[in-house]
């Protein structure tokens, strides 16, 4: 083992643990922990860990994110699909909570009762790791959930403890009083108001009060015991053992609890985060920690740590899929402008860019931001709420409110991509022009998603302009509201595809095309941040990616208007000479006064 990063674990783990009346010996345990966890380690996937360290900062990174259930049944019928997968140039695949979860509702699988199983309805253990082969054949990386915030109920675990067995209790956050648990109650927001409101339930067969932070069956686990960080991180090796690229470590705010504080983002929580890097550098060097944290714009970055103390090495970029939504109903880009993607991050970090995901979109902008901009916050979101569930005057969109709360007016908002962004709304009033516009701005977001440095990552069915489901209340278990946008995927529509004329077609030539012309271009490395160009105009995202003597300018016009850019500013980058777009070939004379730009129009333009 290498003795210094052994090291550098056990100052991590004492500085969390001493405090709390642990020592070196308990320790020791961890290290075995480790120790076994290299042992298990094939031969084959020490070999896959001497790839490059950055191996997924490089351009050829595009994701997917998808439920092996709703998009190909199981995961044997998975396997036939990656001709699907390379046709559209998917490179990396995130496959949504397929460990085995409690029966009926699981909150999407996010309630795990068996880490180290596979839910029997998507196969075995088998075929996961002969599916991971597969997809490593063909230079796909695989990404898995580890919920690691909390268990479902019916956790072998929380059964022992709801038996009274104390060791297990422990591992939970129980109380025989309901004195802490209202206290918590006091400063801790609450996640799901609407069916699950508090922080705790009370058990009365075995008369506890157990903390949770979700649904009433996914109880939190106690962070302050050892032995919860020690069990954690064997499953995490084993999950590395099995072969999978990243980690998606769920809901990881979450995951450190202290009265009087909001229990989010805590300190601790980033110590915990480095320890999980550390640990990973030890058994799996390879496998990469992609942290969930959908919170505030300048909490989300701290996750990745520094290059002194790296913590996760990818993100969601939360930040840019809420300004994106906010660029498209305002027209205004500026909140985009001052967005995370332009900053330079520590070496071993990027965004996962995205436009929407399994989860609701949580209008979590930048507030300092919205007040320089003239927007009071408050009835700024209140506009993007009734904007995106189709109830503000001259709205193309067909979202839903999700966990509306009548007191605050607060909502979140869920809805496909295309449903969103008018799609939906157009097809149903028979309007061609509304029709031609939403494609257009599907497209503009898609080219943005992947322009941004980071791994662009598709939801599943998006790249086909897949629709609303409104039937998903239906199934007992799927009355969250989310599952509106988690349909099946459409693959009785397969002929469309190919069919330029058709949305379904259109959409995913034009992502096909995005991901071709963004993997010949060195300069879309994850590491070469942009810079925004002040031009001036608030409707046209501008920035410049430099390396070396290469400049890509990226211009993305979020208005159904024709806008006229004043090349003034482009001079003072030192724009100059002729560029050429990447989509048309068209060229661009950058000495010239001014470019016009369509309504939604985007452009790629390289120097040549
Ligand atoms: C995550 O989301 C998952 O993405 C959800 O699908 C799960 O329901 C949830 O955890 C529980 O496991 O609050 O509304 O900052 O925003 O963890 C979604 C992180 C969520 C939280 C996020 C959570």
């Amino acid at each position: 083992m290498k003795k210094l990063d052994i090291k550098k674990l056990k100052e991590a783990y004492l500085n969390i643990f001493e405090p709390l009346g642990h020592t070196k010996s308990d320790f020791l345990r961890l290290e075995k922990i480790i120790s076994d966890a290299i042992e298990n380690r094939s031969e084959e996937l020490k070999i896959r860990d001497q790839r490059p360290h950055d191996w997924y900062l490089s351009e050829n990174m595009i994701g997917m994110t998808l439920y092996i259930n709703l998009f190909s049944k199981n995961i044997k019928s998975l396997i036939k699909k990656i001709p699907y997968f390379q046709e559209l140039g998917i490179t990396f695949i995130h496959l949504m909570p397929l460990l085995k979860p409690r029966e009926g509702n699981s909150d999407g699988g996010y309630a795990v009762e068996d880490y180290r199983d596979i839910n029997p309805d998507l196969g075995t253990l088998e075929d996961f790791k002969n599916l991971i082969k597969k997809l490593h054949e063909q230079d796909i990386s695989v990404a898995i959930d580890f919920v690691i915030n909390h268990t479902a109920k019916e956790h072998e675990w929380a059964k022992k403890a709801s038996m009274g067995d104390e060791f297990y209790q422990n591992m939970y956050m129980m109380y025989d009083t309901d004195e802490i648990p209202k206290k918590f109650n006091e400063t801790v927001p609450e996640v799901l108001p609407d069916q699950y409101p508090g922080n705790y339930t009370y058990y009365d067969d075995f008369k506890k009060y157990v903390y949770k932070s979700f649904s009433e069956f996914q109880w939190d686990l106690n962070f302050e015991n050892p032995y919860v960080l020690e069990e954690i991180l064997s499953i995490f090796f084993f999950l590395a053992n099995l072969g999978v690229d990243v980690i998606r470590l769920d809901a990881i705010p979450f995951i450190w609890k202290e009265l009087g504080t909001t229990c989010r983002n805590l300190p601790k929580v980033h110590e915990f985060m480095h320890i999980f890097h550390l640990a990973n550098q030890l058994v799996s060097p390879s496998v990469v920690v992609l942290g969930e944290a959908i919170v505030e714009p300048h909490e989300i970055v701290k996750y990745f740590g520094d290059d002194e103390k790296p913590e996760c090495g990818l993100l969601y970029n939360a930040n840019m899929m809420v300004n994106l939504w906010n660029a498209l109903a305002t027209r205004d880009v500026r909140t985009l402008e001052i967005d995370q993607m332009r900053f330079k991050l520590p070496h071993h970090a990027a965004w996962i860019n995205y436009i929407r995901c399994h989860d609701d979109i949580g209008w979590g902008l930048n507030e300092d931001a919205l007040r320089s901009f003239g927007f009071d916050p408050f009835s700024h979101k209140q506009f993007l709420i009734n904007f995106y569930n189709g109830s503000f005057e001259g709205s193309f969109s067909k979202g839903q409110n999700y966990q509306f709360n009548k007191n605050t007016l607060d909502a979140r908002t869920n809805g496909t991509l295309a449903s969103l962004s008018g799609l939906e709304k157009a097809i149903n009033e028979n309007d061609q022009f509304g029709f031609e516009e939403s494609l257009k701005r599907n497209d503009l977001l898609n080219a943005l998603m992947f322009f941004a440095p980071g791994i662009p990552l598709i939801y599943s069915g998006d790249e086909v302009g897949i629709l609303n489901d409104y039937k998903h209340a239906n199934d007992p278990n799927k009355t969250d509201g989310r599952w509106i946008h988690r349909p099946f995927f459409p693959w009785h529509e397969k002929a469309l595809f190919k069919d330029e004329n058709t949305y379904q077609g259109h959409i995913f030539n034009h992502i096909k095309r995005l991901g071709k012309i963004r993997k010949n271009e060195k300069i879309m490395h994850s590491s070469i941040p942009l810079t925004v160009i002040p031009t001036g105009n608030i409707h046209v995202y501008t920035s410049i990616k430099a390396y070396g003597d290469e400049k890509i300018i990226g211009l993305f016009n979020f208005s159904e208007n024709h806008q006229v850019l004043d090349m003034n500013e482009f001079k003072a980058f030192g724009i100059k000479g002729l560029y050429k777009d990447l989509f048309q070939n068209k060229t661009y004379d950058m000495n010239a006064n001014h470019i016009d730009m369509y309504p939604y129009e985007y452009l790629w333009l390289k120097l040549i």
